[in-house]
């Protein structure tokens, strides 16, 4: 008999996760107690009400809440909510949908996670795999809940990506190898400090057979684990090799490939496509299937991805940079390749970031701001000559306005859209729609 035989459990937030977790117990045989603090959630329609026992909508209701042994919450709700809490005193368990993963899966997981390149990195790693023959899913925050992924019985490795919202709840994940990428603000809504942050990204390293880290980012380094590998571009074992005075990416010692023949571009990248090799054969990847994967990788919509280029300018969507980290590599990574002018447009809900960090990337390499939303006066405040504007649309015109042939036009917003938009995605939408609209 499994260990949640007998249990009154309640399954706290019916998004993604929660009903991925409520099939998952329904599938073991038993009926959880449902709760979600919104009076209307997304998914109440695909559940069965018989088949469970009680839906609670609305404020979350601290004394039923401490009558259960355990709660698995959802990555969205933060377990500092005074009803979990409360419940918490009173001895009841509180747990997210990846440890409950943790706790019954049996297959080698490969955990990834950083403020910024999580999901490249997921889905290079899964692509590497698979060129190797090896049947690997992508699955956690990048969009397939891990209790869902559990069910597909043919998978040989998952590629879990992992927030710090569902690393706060876990405990137990083991994996075969782990990264924290990068550790920059993000989610300071959320965490007291950044402290309190990276301690819940450096939980990924719990209990892994190889810690890779970036040499970079002292804050990445692994406090604790049973192998590391540190990477940066500048190094030999895994780096940036020249050949003939070609870059070519080099790998556990020997060159791959050259940097030219990757899809991707721009030096985040770079170090993107390193960590994922190294992940990638610690899961048992062969060097071509590194090497096919690498050439043939198609970039994530709204990651810097162009929109069009039209009588000589380029529009740029990078709508997933939601955090300042995000938007200054987009600018590293993309200024070179700009003969003209940077026209950036950001703004969005910074999340309780500091944005004056974006100030010296807007003095040296953006030469016209263009901002929107909640904490875009804050950002426009940094840079003299800023544009501020109520819709993206009119930011989209504004820029057609400006540029001239050799410009770039990038939306990397360092901010969430929510203040704004439904998500990220219809951001990136409604930006590349509305550039069509004005310059095709
Ligand atoms: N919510 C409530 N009350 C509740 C429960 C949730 O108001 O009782 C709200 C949350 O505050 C949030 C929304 O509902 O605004 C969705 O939260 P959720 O926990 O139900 O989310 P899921 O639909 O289960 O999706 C989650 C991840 N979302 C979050 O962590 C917010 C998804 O990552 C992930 O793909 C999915 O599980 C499957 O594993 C998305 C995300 O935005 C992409 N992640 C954040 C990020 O990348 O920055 C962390
Ligand atoms: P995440 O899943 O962590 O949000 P993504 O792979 O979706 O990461 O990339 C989001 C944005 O972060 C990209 O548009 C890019 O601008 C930036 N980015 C990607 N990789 C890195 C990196 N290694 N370091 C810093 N920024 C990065």
């Amino acid at each position: 008999m499994h260990s949640l035989a007998k249990k009154r459990i309640a399954v706290v937030g019916l998004g993604l996760s929660g009903l991925a977790t409520v099939r998952f117990l329904l599938s073991l045989g038993v009926k959880p107690v449902l709760m979600d603090s919104r009076s209307k959630p997304s998914g109440i329609e695909h559940i069965a009400t018989e088949k469970v026992d009680g839906i609670y909508l609305g404020e979350l209701d601290a004394n039923r809440l401490a009558k259960m042994d355990m709660i698995i919450v959802s990555p969205g709700l933060s377990p500092s909510h005074p009803a979990l809490r409360f419940a918490v005193a009173q001895g009841v368990e509180l747990l997210g949908d990846v440890e409950l993963f943790a706790r019954f899966n049996s297959k080698p997981v490969i955990a990834i996670t950083g403020s910024n390149g999580k999901s490249t990195v997921t889905m290079l790693v899964e692509a590497m795999l698979k060129s190797s023959g090896i049947k690997a899913l992508a699955a956690g925050n990048i969009g397939l809940p891990v209790l869902d992924a559990i069910a597909q019985t043919d998978t040989e490795v998952l590629v879990l990506e992992l927030s710090s919202f569902q690393l706060d709840t876990t405990s137990s994940l083991h994996s075969v190898a782990s990264t924290i990428l990068n550790i920059s603000a993000d989610h300071l809504d959320r965490y007291r400090d950044m402290n309190a942050y990276a301690a819940s990204k450096q939980r990924v390293y719990q209990h892994t057979q190889l810690a890779v880290f970036n040499l970079d980012d002292s804050a990445t380094e692994p406090q604790q684990a049973e192998q590391t590998l540190g990477i940066k571009l500048a190094d030999s074992a895994y780096g940036i090799t020249l050949i003939d005075a070609n870059r070519w990416l080099q790998v556990a010692g020997e060159p791959l490939l050259p940097v030219a023949d990757m899809t991707l571009f721009g030096a985040h990248n770079e170090f993107n496509a390193l960590v994922a090799c190294a992940l990638a054969l610690a899961a048992g990847a062969s060097r071509e299937g590194l090497i096919t994967a690498l050439k043939h990788f198609v970039a994530l919509a709204h990651r810097c991805s162009l929109v069009t280029n039209s009588k000589g300018i380029r529009w740029i969507n990078d709508s997933k940079a939601t955090n300042i980290g995000a938007t200054q590599a987009a600018i590293a990574g993309l200024r070179p390749a700009v003969s003209g002018k940077l026209i950036l447009i950001a703004g969005g809900d910074a999340k309780g970031a500091d944005v004056s960090e974006l100030g010296p990337v807007l003095q040296q390499d953006v030469q016209q701001l263009i901002t929107l939303g909640q904490d875009g006066p804050a950002i426009a405040a940094l840079k003299q000559g800023s544009i501020q504007v109520k819709t993206l649309a009119e930011a989209v015109k504004v820029a057609a306005k400006l540029a001239m042939p050799g410009d770039m036009v990038l939306l990397s917003p360092a901010c969430a859209s929510l203040d704004m938009f439904k998500s990220y995605a219809e951001r990136g939408e409604q930006f590349a729609a509305a550039v069509k609209a004005e310059v095709l």
